[in-house]
């Protein structure tokens, strides 16, 4: 008989095999199943019922052409993908990206690490993902307009309320969901609102839904930062990115009183270390849509630095939240030699494992990914909430239901680490509690 550990490290193996190339489906695999033996040994059913192995594969995966004409009359082909990987919780849920690197694994791995997120949050969401190889990238509104519409012509037949509830990620944000949901209603007649999450408040979309994942990633930080008897007062940060995520990480750990002093986007870093001055971000990168290289030229004590490693600036808490694998082993020691206390994933998966395991050695409070920014996530289906009972909730309300789900992520993924014998770690925690929460819908089910 294969002990636990054995049968697990099969499964992995079969995963590779199954699924070549698709290197960071392989790594996002990996790491959730090596939290799970004392799972199988405290719970042999799931290892009967074959339900780890039922997990890794997606229920369906969709491939399609994208045709479309640019400014220039030039035909244009894109890859459309959408992956609904599990569905035992609800309908398939999770963004499209939009990006040149987007790859069919690199959509498997965010759909099955959203399955986990989705179940952290405790709402009714199943697992999904897609998106395209198409880059946004100095592309005029009517491009992207028509980029959208192709798109949607061939993904509408997929998605529906009930079945399929694509959001934005990178490279998609409300302008592109607002034209995705043109299509979608034109196309099937109907004006069904919980079809697409990330909608803008004036037509259906939620309060809060634009700040909720970076503001989420703030509150677990601080609650892994309160478990510590610490708090962000003071602080200082540093955040990747200087997209969604990033802006509003940025102004919440502003508003409780912690200085940010960098953020970046693929090209560079800025290093501010008076203070990175948000309205000059959220105007060059929401509004402009320009390079944060232009932030230097406005702000003359800041400084600029091309190809720059963000995370060789000194800083207590650093949230990663521009895009995968863009925290590694090394610039990990460097963070732990520099001081570092906290780092929460704001993006998905961007510390490598070698990464984790620095920061796990030195004690360092990390929260990973599908805990930490779960709160996008739980605020679109607060948004599916709203929208099938046609009401509007005030930022208030739904900032404090916010808080409230990211109080409770924190506390299941700390306690649960603790129940499953490692205490402090919350990547155990959060793959134990979501796991058995699928576990469970599934077995339910019958054989699905
Ligand atoms: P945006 O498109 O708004 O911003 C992405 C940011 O990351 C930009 O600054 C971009 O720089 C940078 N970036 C993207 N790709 C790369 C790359 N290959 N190398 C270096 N930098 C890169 O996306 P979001 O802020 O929405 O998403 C950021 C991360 O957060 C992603 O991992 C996403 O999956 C995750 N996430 C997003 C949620 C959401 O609600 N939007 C919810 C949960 C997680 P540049 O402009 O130069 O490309
Ligand atoms: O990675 C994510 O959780 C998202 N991009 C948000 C998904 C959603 O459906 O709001």
């Amino acid at each position: 008989m294969p002990t636990i550990r054995q049968r697990i490290e099969t499964i992995y193996d079969e995963v590779v095999s199954r699924n070549p190339g698709e290197v960071e489906f392989h790594q996002a695999v990996k790491e959730v199943i090596e939290s799970l033996e004392p799972v199988v040994r405290k719970y042999p059913h799931y290892a009967e019922q074959k339900i780890i192995e039922r997990i890794c594969e997606p229920e369906r995966q969709i491939i399609f052409r994208v045709p479309w004409h640019d400014d220039k009359g030039e035909v244009r082909i894109n890859r459309g993908f959408r992956v609904g990987f599990n569905s035992a919780l609800g309908p398939y849920k999770g963004g499209l990206r939009f990006h040149p690197s987007v790859l069919l694994g690199t959509i498997k791995f965010l759909a099955f690490e959203q399955t986990f997120k989705n179940a952290l949050t405790g709402l009714p969401i199943g697992s999904g993902k897609g998106g395209s190889d198409f880059d946004p990238k100095g592309r005029s509104d009517a491009e992207m307009m028509r980029f959208c519409q192709s798109f949607m012509t061939e993904l509408y037949r997929h998605i529906g309320e009930m079945t399929d509830v694509p959001a934005g990620d990178i490279g998609v944000g409300a302008r592109e969901i607002g034209y995705l949901f043109g299509q979608y209603k034109r196309i099937t007649n109907r004006y069904e609102s919980g079809v697409l999450t990330g909608k803008s408040p004036s037509w259906g979309g939620a309060l809060v839904r634009k700040e909720s994942t970076g503001y989420g990633t703030v509150f677990f930080t601080e609650a892994m930062l309160k478990a510590k008897k610490m708090d962000l007062q003071g602080q200082t940060c540093v955040v990747s990115g200087s997209g969604n995520v990033a802006i509003y990480a940025i102004q919440q750990l502003q508003a409780l009183g912690a200085k940010v002093v960098a953020c970046s986007d693929s090209s560079g870093v800025i290093y501010h270390k008076s203070g990175i001055h948000l309205e000059t971000v959220q105007r060059l990168k929401e509004v402009e849509r320009k390079r944060i290289k232009e932030y230097a030229s406005e702000h003359k004590d800041a400084e600029y630095l091309e190809g720059g490693n963000i995370w060789t600036i000194p800083c207590e808490v650093a949230l990663p939240c521009a895009t995968q694998n863009e925290l590694n082993g090394d610039s990990a020691r460097t963070l732990v030699a520099n001081g570092c206390i906290a780092v929460a994933e704001g993006a998905n998966m961007p510390t490598t494992p070698e990464g984790v395991q620095v920061f796990q050695k030195a004690g360092i409070a990390f929260g990973p990914g599908k805990a930490a920014n779960a709160g996008g996530v739980a605020t679109s289906a607060l948004e599916m909430q709203q929208n099938a009972s046609r009401d509007a909730w005030s930022f208030e309300h739904t900032e404090a239901r916010l808080r409230e789900i990211m109080g409770n992520i924190h506390t299941d993924c700390y306690r649960t680490a603790e129940e499953f014998g490692a205490p402090g770690n919350y990547v155990h925690g959060a793959n134990i509690v979501s796991f058995r929460r699928v576990a469970e819908a599934m077995l339910a089910f019958g054989l699905i």
